[in-house]
């Protein structure tokens, strides 16, 4: 049977703007009629020559509205003249496996059906983000131009007759409009846990977790009902034989139990009350899509995530994919702590600075220059993809534990030991007034063209800090030459530390501020000291100078990491 397809007629929404990664709203308003068909049809016509006889990727993480979401992808796809999609069984597909399907089979790239770390459900976010042929966030340039697309909108293509079952692994064939259209649905897990085999050495992480070459390490994984659960069972429970109790919250549930799906101290708080009962040597979480993760030791010894992805780089010895390709250089997000520099300065590699989100390192992992990367908000990756992969971070891990016989803990103080500690912290403020915040932001700026404040000191309990410069962050990609400004503005202090200030750009609605603040200290008698205590005076250095309590109305932060 031939099935036809239609052209629809619609009218612009405002606000299709995708943000740090994608565009997240509310579920009720990508239930609009027309809501998302519109900015599918964005995404498909900014593909413009690409689009016809493609293939690409369909899935996200399970959330509600998601399966709603894939269909309307599918009729649509069909519809703008796509050749073949490869769908996620029942619509799953974490993040970084969406990247590792595209790169694989060399798709045009994917749509990745997710609001992250955002709380799911029908009350709750949804989001669509649209990934390139190299398996990354699509770029600045492609996201404004599907938002010129979305408000001059008047018309989308869709195939309302065509019906496909994505419940079931294997090949649909249609005809539309004449033209063959295939979909393919694969397995959530298959293509990713491959890979995952040839980059690590399974047989080291089994003999850890076995206790081959000492006691066994009890490892406890928690999924928070996210993507990742399907996932860790393949990999931790079947592949490393890991026992049954090692992993919780594997059933992936379209609200997530009613929780954020972010791995941190706040979120995560029953894998860090779980992990200080002191029965495991090693935690670790991931948030909603799988590309977040946090690190814990015995007893809830937290990594933070800026040291985290400086272990990783400084221990690629223990990680085959590493030995085999190389390490080309290192990267970090700017609010992101220093520690990784270190690393770079000491292995003679080049290290990059970006703005936040994980699009900006795409273009230097294809350029050959980038091979790790991470950002403090709990992103760790590498270039064996082009999305940061929570799996592949616990992985890491796992390995260099193996590989130096130590603990968690043993590893950062031998990390410190080396490089000295960046002390690290972040407050969220969440959900504030946008207008306020962003007269805070104007007023940050502001203080970025006054040169007055150069050389400015400022002092709290007892400790003074010299102001070597305010800026607001400006980034120009290295290899394309396309500059992002105003990325966040900060403070640099004469001796290192860092106080960053930037509004979130993945909320769906208000406005969440990010304060970022960063302390170098080298004497060791210092590196077992609590960061909040460390950075205590610089809190609320930074606290002042922005007028943070006045603008926000708040006297403490939502989430502090
Ligand atoms: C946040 C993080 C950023 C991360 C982004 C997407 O963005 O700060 O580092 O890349 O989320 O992560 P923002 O604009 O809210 O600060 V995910 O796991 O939500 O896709
Ligand atoms: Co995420």
């Amino acid at each position: 049977m031939t099935l036809t397809s239609y052209t629809k007629a619609t009218t612009p929404f405002e606000g299709q703007k995708p943000g740090t990664s994608g565009l997240r709203k509310a579920v009720i308003v990508f239930e609009k009629e027309h809501y998302t068909e519109n900015f599918v049809q964005c995404i498909l016509s900014a593909m413009s020559g690409n689009l016809t006889g493609s293939t690409l990727v369909v899935g996200g993480d399970g959330r509600y509205f998601g399966k709603k979401a894939v269909d309307i992808i599918i009729k649509m796809c069909a519809a703008n003249g796509v050749r073949k999609l490869l769908v996620g069984q029942n619509g799953i597909l974490s993040t970084p496996c969406v990247s590792c399907i595209i790169r694989k089979h060399q798709t045009a790239g994917g749509i990745v059906l997710t609001a992250s770390h955002n709380p799911g459900g029908p009350d709750a976010d949804f989001g669509i983000k649209f990934n390139i042929a190299n398996g990354g966030p699509a770029p600045d340039g492609v996201t404004n131009k599907i938002y010129e697309i979305s408000k001059n909108i008047v018309e989308y293509k869709i195939c309302p007759e065509l019906h496909c079952d994505i419940s079931k692994i294997g090949t649909q064939e249609f005809i539309v409009d004449h033209r063959p259209f295939t979909v393919e649905v694969v397995d959530s897990v298959a293509d990713y846990v491959a890979y995952m085999k040839e980059i690590f050495d399974f047989s080291a992480i089994k003999n850890l977790l076995h206790g081959a070459n000492g006691p066994p390490l009890k490892i406890l994984i928690n999924a928070m009902h996210g993507v990742t659960g399907p996932y860790v069972r393949r990999i931790f429970l079947e592949e490393l034989g890991a026992s049954p109790d090692s992993a919780v919250n594997i059933v992936p549930l379209e609200d997530f139990g009613g929780h954020h799906p972010d791995p941190n101290l706040t979120y995560a708080a029953d894998l860090v009350m779980a992990m200080k009962e002191g029965d495991f040597g090693f935690g670790a979480a991931f948030d909603g899509d799988g590309d977040r993760n946090m690190i814990l030791g015995h007893k809830a010894f937290f990594v933070t995530p800026s040291d985290s992805v400086a272990v990783i780089a400084d221990n690629t010895d223990y990680i085959p994919y590493f030995k085999k390709h190389g390490v080309k250089g290192l990267a970090r997000s700017m609010p992101t702590g220093c520690a990784i520099d270190r690393v770079a300065q000491k292995k003679g590699v080049e290290v990059f600075e970006v703005p936040t989100g994980w699009k900006y390192f795409g273009n230097l992992m294809d350029a050959g220059r980038l091979s790790i990367c991470g950002e403090e908000s709990f992103g760790t990756g590498s270039n064996h993809i082009r999305e940061k992969d929570g799996i592949w971070a616990v992985l890491a891990w796992l390995s260099i534990l193996a590989g130096r016989n130590m603990s968690v803990e043993q590893v950062l103080l031998n990390h410190w030991g080396t490089y000295g500690r960046n002390f690290f912290t972040r407050y969220d403020y969440e959900n504030c007034e946008s207008a306020p915040c962003n007269k805070m932001m104007a007023a940050l700026d502001a203080m970025s063209d006054d040169a007055s404040l150069v050389g400015k000191e400022l002092s709290q309990s007892g400790k003074t800090y010299t102001i070597a410069k305010i800026d607001n962050f400006a980034y120009t990609d290295p290899i394309d030459g396309s500059v992002a400004k105003k990325q966040g503005v900060r403070v640099l202090m004469s001796d290192g530390s860092r106080i960053v200030f930037r509004l979130s750009g993945t909320g769906s609605s208000g406005a969440t501020v990010r304060m970022y603040v960063e302390s170098y200290e080298s004497d060791p008698s210092t590196f077992t000291k609590d960061a909040q205590d460390v950075l205590k005076p610089l809190v609320e250095i930074a606290l002042s100078l922005a007028k943070l309590k006045e603008y926000t109305g708040r006297d403490k932060p939502t989430v502090i990491t």
